[in-house]
């Protein structure tokens, strides 16, 4: 593997999580895999996760990381090319990729989108230009448009506690404050689809998907249908894609709830976190038995490893 940005740079989902669970198991199999190589993790945007698992992964790999949260420690970044900076900006992306190129053999990044420009955002202007002015193997700590190693995390918690051949799936959008990226839930819909699930997205209307993500799903906007029989919920908020990182509903009549879980079959309740508790999923789900949040962020940890070990196979 020599780059990890989405799904599209696996060939076979199935094998990937196969190997993950390996790991899992046996998290020391390849301790020495990664000795004397660097990973470089770089942060636009805030982390918790994201930034412990693929450490925890890199440790398990014999690797070293450097990490950087660069908006917080770094000069300001401009990301435009041609341009005159004499603006905030002391730094471009091009010598700031190019100087994490001198220290480390693979790179991590986190970039949120604009949520204003959605031509650059779908785009993924900022990775592309990272992987391009670096030239190392870049993965994806969620980019403008997707989060690859939440969605394989999410994957293999589902292949985990999935009771049947062919489980019910269910993305459900939940009510937010504040405009958050398509990300995640873009990213679940295209992982998903690539395994043996049935996927049903239910959201008010005006929040669809770009529908290059979600093509072979079901949508539904009766989210009370939607939740009939549902082996999984999963619980995320996004804003719209058109108009454009619109917020067009706060609906708290979409809080996942008890009374709500109670439609499914007995479902699991999924979210990548953080959460607001009590605005999209109630104290009561979460807290329950059938709350699966805290495997998710497990799975991170061996979702991140197998990554990192394919990455590492190719670089050898
Ligand atoms: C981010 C998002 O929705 O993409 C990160 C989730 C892993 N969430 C927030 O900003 C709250
Ligand atoms: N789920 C997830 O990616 O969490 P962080 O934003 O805390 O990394």
């Amino acid at each position: 593997m020599q780059q990890f940005l989405s799904v599209n740079d696996v060939a076979d989902v199935s094998q990937l999580v196969e190997e993950a669970f390996l790991l899992k198991q046996n998290p020391w199999s390849h301790a020495h895999l990664g000795q004397g190589k660097t990973l470089g993790l770089v942060f636009f945007n805030p982390s918790l996760r994201t930034r412990l698992s693929t450490q925890k992964a890199a440790w398990h790999l014999g690797l070293h990381t450097l990490m950087m949260n660069i908006n917080q420690e770094g000069w300001a970044i401009e990301t435009r090319d041609g341009v005159v900076m004499d603006q905030a900006a002391g730094e471009h992306i091009k010598e700031a990729a190019g100087v994490f190129a001198q220290y480390c053999d693979l790179l991590g990044v986190r970039c949120f989108p604009s949520l204003v420009d959605r031509e650059a955002d779908y785009n993924e202007t900022v990775m592309k230009k990272i992987a391009l002015y670096s030239g190392r193997p870049l993965i994806s700590l969620e980019s403008a448009t997707v989060h690859p190693l939440q969605s394989l995390a999410d994957v293999m918690t589902i292949m985990e506690k999935r009771r049947r051949a062919r489980p019910k799936v269910v993305l459900t959008w939940a009510p937010q404050v504040k405009a958050l990226p398509q990300a995640v839930a873009n990213s679940f819909a295209q992982w998903v689809l690539r395994t043996d699930c049935e996927l049903v997205i239910t959201h008010p209307p005006g929040y669809e998907l770009n529908p290059s993500f979600t093509q072979g799903a079901r949508i539904e906007h009766d989210q009370d249908r939607a939740f009939e029989g549902a082996d999984f919920v999963y619980a995320k908020n996004w804003s719209a894609y058109e108009p454009y990182g619109a917020i067009l509903s706060e609906d708290r009549s979409w809080t996942v709830s008890e009374e709500k879980m109670r439609r499914t079959r007995d479902g699991y309740f999924m979210h990548c976190l953080p959460v607001r508790r009590n605005l999209k999923v109630t104290d009561e789900v979460l807290d329950g038995p059938r709350s699966l949040v805290l495997n998710q962020a497990l799975n991170r940890v061996y979702a991140a490893q197998v990554v990192l070990k394919r990455m590492l196979e190719h670089l050898r």
